[in-house]
């Protein structure tokens, strides 16, 4: 076997069930000879995300609440003992009030821009800082974005600002870590009915829409947001930093 991130150990955080971003990369990573770590967000999902990862054939699944500073710290110290590196970690995790992605964006509590911005952009940071020491042999680090963070996408609204500072935060990430080449991407994917993704107003039309209008005439493929976070992480990607690369049946280059 040798795929193309064998001899590679990876952390993926976001899988939350079948139908996540973060899942499709895991089953790629998997796929390519990589040994796959997952971490849940609480005693909740613990069950759910354990029974994927068996089923994906993921190595072990770790807690960690990315809203915690300790549970970061103990993550981490938890893979630096008993993996000793790590050359790739995916961040595939965003949060809003739901109230926020329907209201005006004019309507933004400082509470709900927090808590977005908390949860979506502050803890790629921190896990960055936590995780970069254990990166030995250089390493990969690759967040998820969407169109919202650079053009209003109607009722996006708090996840676009979040979105453009998580693009941002790649950039100067990218910055720090490169002496110690650590690369630091975000892959700008096409609209996917994830679970995230349900319950936001009108996202079928959306879905219809980009399907209508994008290049290639249809919508994302997890599977091919997926492909390309193989890319990020491996060799082939070893000149790639700081970028956002998109996935989305080209919809982002149409004008009228
Ligand atoms: C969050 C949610 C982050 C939905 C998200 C997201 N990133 C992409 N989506 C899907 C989406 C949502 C809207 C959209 C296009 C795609 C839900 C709450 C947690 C954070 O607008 C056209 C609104």
């Amino acid at each position: 076997m040798s795929g193309l991130l064998a001899g590679k150990t990876a952390l993926i955080l976001g899988v939350a069930n079948r139908w996540s971003i973060a899942y499709a990369i895991a089953q790629a990573y998997v796929r390519e000879g990589a040994k796959v770590l997952l971490s849940y967000q609480g005693e909740r999902q613990r069950s759910t995300v354990e029974e994927l990862g068996a089923e994906l054939g993921a190595e072990k699944c770790l807690a960690c609440d990315v809203t915690k500073d300790e549970e970061i710290t103990a993550l981490a110290e938890r893979i630096r003992s008993e993996h000793a590196k790590i050359d790739a970690v995916v961040h595939s995790i965003a949060f809003a009030d739901r109230e926020d992605l329907s209201r005006p964006f004019v309507e933004t509590s400082r509470a709900g821009f927090a808590l977005a911005h908390d949860v979506s952009v502050y803890s790629l940071v921190a896990v960055s800082r936590a995780l970069a020491p254990l990166m030995v042999e250089g390493g990969s680090i690759l967040t998820l974005s969407y169109l919202g963070a650079v053009r209003v996408v109607r009722n996006y609204n708090v996840m676009g600002v979040a979105k453009a500072a998580l693009e941002s935060a790649v950039r100067y990430l990218a910055s720090d870590l490169g002496p110690a080449n650590i690369r630091v991407n975000a892959i700008s994917a096409g609209p996917i009915k994830t679970a995230s993704a349900r319950g936001v107003k009108d996202f079928s039309k959306v879905l219809e829409v980009v399907a209508n209008h994008a290049p290639l005439r249809r919508n994302t493929d997890p599977a091919e947001v997926a492909d390309a976070a193989v890319f990020l992480a491996s060799q082939l990607g070893r000149g790639v930093t700081g970028n956002v690369l998109y996935v989305d049946a080209g919809f982002q280059i149409m004008g009228l």
